[in-house]
């Protein structure tokens, strides 16, 4: 596995490359533009001088996430080609420039969704918080407010103001999308977009929907095992692949994921790893990677990560907030407990890399 570390960007990130060199065992950062809002044009210059400003501290910028998609891409309307040319166009651009794989998710409206961003857990550390009955019950603007609200000064990927003034016109938009509506326009878009990757030599990874389970009343479709088969099959190319995220599995399914792991390992380009603690009421909290720690079985995960000798990249997800960093970070992204994550993951790796080796 490559060990990599998601980063904001110069000047957009407190954790700087130097900061990040002192983390054992990683060799790759994973970057985006991360002023561009779904649809912009990405310039040839931008890319370059983040990849030389990546390579110019030893590491790679093989991964980007995320690349992300225009809604009248998911929502199949006459704007799409011109949004899937513009996707093209950056595809092309970045493998240009050396990129390997991008990440993408396919989420109407929202990216990842939570209630609370700092609950306190019992160590007195604080992490992102999901309460099922509150998004059940909420509009969708109060959350999207919650949101804002916590990340203060802090851009969001996936929460972009501009588009979320526009909340209400979007749900409108959306309304005759159910399910079987979203897989059908996401097919459309592979299915314009995978030839160029297969020229180019970049491979597409999906980011499953988290919280795994429709919210709002909107579709979503990466959410299970099954949904991720169908996914697969809708063009049938290794470059149409997956970011396979424990942390938003999770909540669903926590105990079936080594075995996604090991059924779907040759089309995982990217995995995810973290830990979630989720509770009989369906509330879920972000927890450290430590298998105990919570309901995802992360020594499992690696062990199948292992067993199939995955040369792909890997990154820790989210952490929690320690020792006071919340008033700094930004929310799931502080340094420390993803730091401690990369150190467990190693040490599962390297014995199991030991433990072969004497065999
Ligand atoms: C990420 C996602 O922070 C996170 O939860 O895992 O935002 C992810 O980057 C996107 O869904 C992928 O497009
Ligand atoms: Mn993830």
């Amino acid at each position: 596995m490559q060990m990599t570390w998601r980063w904001y960007g110069i000047n957009n990130d407190d954790i700087t490359l130097d900061h990040i060199r002192q983390i054992p065992g990683v060799t790759g950062i994973v970057w985006s533009l991360h002023d561009k809002v779904a649809g912009e044009v990405w310039e040839e210059e931008r890319i370059k001088e983040t990849m030389d400003h990546i390579r110019s501290k030893g590491f790679n910028g093989d991964v980007v996430e995320s690349v992300n998609i225009h809604d009248d891409i998911k929502l199949g309307n006459e704007n799409r080609d011109k949004y899937i040319d513009i996707y093209i166009d950056t595809i092309r651009k970045l493998a240009k420039e050396g990129v390997k794989v991008i990440c993408y998710n396919f989420m109407p409206v929202f990216d990842w969704t939570r209630t609370d961003l700092y609950k306190e857990l019992e160590d007195g550390s604080n992490a992102l918080f999901y309460e099922k009955a509150l998004v059940e019950g909420i509009n969708p603007k109060e959350i999207a407010d919650r949101i804002l609200e916590g990340a203060g000064d802090k851009t969001m990927p996936g929460w972009e103001p501009e588009r979320l003034n526009k909340l209400e016109e979007l749900f409108e938009k959306y309304k005759d999308i159910d399910e079987d509506k979203l897989f059908e326009n996401l097919k459309y878009f592979l299915e314009r977009i995978i030839p160029v990757c297969e020229e180019v030599d970049v491979k597409m990874a999906i980011h499953p929907d988290d919280p795994p389970w429709p919210i709002f009343g909107l579709p979503r479709v990466i959410r299970s095992r099954d949904h991720i088969k169908k996914f697969l099959g809708l063009v049938d190319s290794p470059y149409n692949g997956l970011t396979l995220c424990t942390g938003s599995l999770g909540p669903g399914q926590a105990s079936e994921i080594p075995s996604i792991v090991r059924e779907f390992g040759d089309r995982i380009h990217f995995a995810h790893i973290r830990n979630v603690r989720v509770y009989e009421n369906g509330d879920f909290i972000e927890v450290s990677h430590r298998a105990q720690d919570g309901n995802v079985d992360v020594v499992e995960v690696v062990k199948a990560y292992h067993e199939m000798d995955f040369k792909g990249y890997v990154r820790p997800d989210h952490g929690r907030h320690l020792w006071g960093e919340e008033k700094t970070c930004r929310p799931g992204y502080g340094l420390y407990d993803r730091a401690l994550g990369i150190m467990y993951m190693w040490g599962i790796w390297d014995t199991l890399e030991k433990e072969r080796a004497a065999k």
